[in-house]
């Protein structure tokens, strides 16, 4: 009777393990480690680019930058920079390039290693020193070497994410439930055997 407990146990223990090993890729996105500027910080000198830097190395498949970018915005809603991102490592950036003084916000996208998409943004606000450079704002997301709008629209649109994060939930919630329900069996034909 300990016997056939023990051997229900380590079945469960083995395939919550199983479980566990096949569900990590899933979970697996970057996540952002460093930003240029950081969330929520001040500066008052435009660094030379903007960048977001995640934990591990990101996918370019195309190495064209597909379903990366950077897109800088103030308060009014106008867009400052070129919209050419480059992608080293771990890190994307993009040239820096802001106007007035006042709040920014920086929308960033990649592509994990694991091939799904992540997004997320970053305000920060822009108080520059007398001599600062400052430029005029575009009321059009800019256009990386003036590709075709339609291309450009599907790099620097945020992809909305919930899609992806939404199916790993479910795979995760539901392998889950099945080993729960294969344990809970397991175990109940344990007990009525010794039972019997
Ligand atoms: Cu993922």
């Amino acid at each position: 009777m300990l016997a056939s407990r023990a051997r229900a146990a380590g079945a469960l223990a083995a395939a919550v393990a199983l479980l566990l090993a096949v569900a990590t890729p899933a979970q697996a996105h970057n996540y952002l480690v460093a930003s240029t500027p950081e969330a929520g910080s001040t500066i008052t000198e435009a660094p030379e680019t903007f960048s977001v830097t995640t934990n591990e190395a990101l996918l370019d498949l195309s190495g064209g930058g597909s379903g990366f970018a950077i897109e800088v915005t103030d308060a009014a809603g106008l867009y400052y920079g070129d919209g050419c991102v480059s992608i080293v490592d771990s890190t994307v950036s993009t040239g820096a390039s802001l106007g007035d003084a006042g709040d920014y916000r920086m929308l960033w996208q990649l592509v994990s290693a694991d091939g799904h998409t992540v997004s997320g943004e970053i305000d920060f606000t822009w108080a520059p020193s007398a001599n600062a450079a400052t430029s005029a704002g575009s009321s059009t997301p800019p256009n990386c070497g003036g590709e075709a709008a339609a291309a450009q629209e599907s790099t620097t649109a945020p992809v909305n994410r919930s899609d992806a994060n939404l199916s790993d939930v479910l795979w995760i919630g539901s392998a889950i439930a099945a080993v729960l329900v294969a344990g809970l069996v397991t175990l109940f034909v344990a007990t009525r055997r010794r039972k019997a």
